[in-house]
């Protein structure tokens, strides 16, 4: 009776597409303000680098993700859907859903359980889980476009596996940790 492998998959920027949805929107809600390419997106919070492009543009950005229909429009980043329903059926392995709602609450996690429905069905609704923390989870994989996933836990029961998203793409490779040194040798 072999362990399972429990895998926690990310939704926004891993299964949906939030920075692409983020830009359309925003785009035609403030045609006439600037904006950032995907290709020159730089760290993980979309408001903190449009606030660097005009402080005023923070608000503006947040506006976009706390309206109704954000999430539940977004579309799927490609083969992503295909690719967690495969994971999900292969022998030993328990995949869950693992994401963190805004805390503009009125309309974000309503439409992420409607977006799972509609797109793996009703049964993975049991697959959900909602945090703000994601290292109070156990699970053996988080796959997460985040680079930086902390909380209250500092030994999160998971490996963080970074998956690529058009602002952490420049980021360095997470290096191995280094092996120990060599135990000390003492002369004669
Ligand atoms: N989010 C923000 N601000 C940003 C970018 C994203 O609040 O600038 C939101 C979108 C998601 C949440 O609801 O943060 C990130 O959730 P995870 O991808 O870490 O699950």
């Amino acid at each position: 009776r072999g362990k399972r492998l429990r895998v926690l998959v990310d939704m926004d920027g891993v299964i949906a597409d939030f920075e692409g949805g983020f830009l359309k929107k925003y785009r035609a809600k403030y045609p006439n303000e600037p904006y950032i390419h995907l290709q020159d997106r730089r760290g993980f919070w979309v408001s903190t680098q449009y606030g660097q492009l005009r402080s005023d543009l923070c608000e503006k950005a947040m506006s976009i993700w706390e309206s109704k229909n954000f999430f539940l429009e977004l579309d799927p980043i490609p083969g992503a859907v295909e690719a967690v329903k495969e994971m999900s059926e292969m022998e030993n392995t328990d995949v869950f859903i693992c994401t963190s709602p805004i805390k503009h609450y009125s309309h974000c996690p309503y439409e992420k359980y409607a977006w799972i429905e509609k797109h793996f069905g009703h049964e993975f609704l049991e697959q959900i889980i909602l945090t703000r923390d994601k290292t109070v989870v156990s699970g053996d994989l988080l796959i997460d476009d985040k680079p930086d996933i902390q909380g209250v836990e500092p030994n999160p029961t998971w490996e963080h596996v970074l998956f690529l998203a058009c602002h952490n793409q420049h980021l360095p490779p997470d290096c191995p940790p280094p092996p120990p040194p060599p135990p000390a040798v003492l002369g004669p």
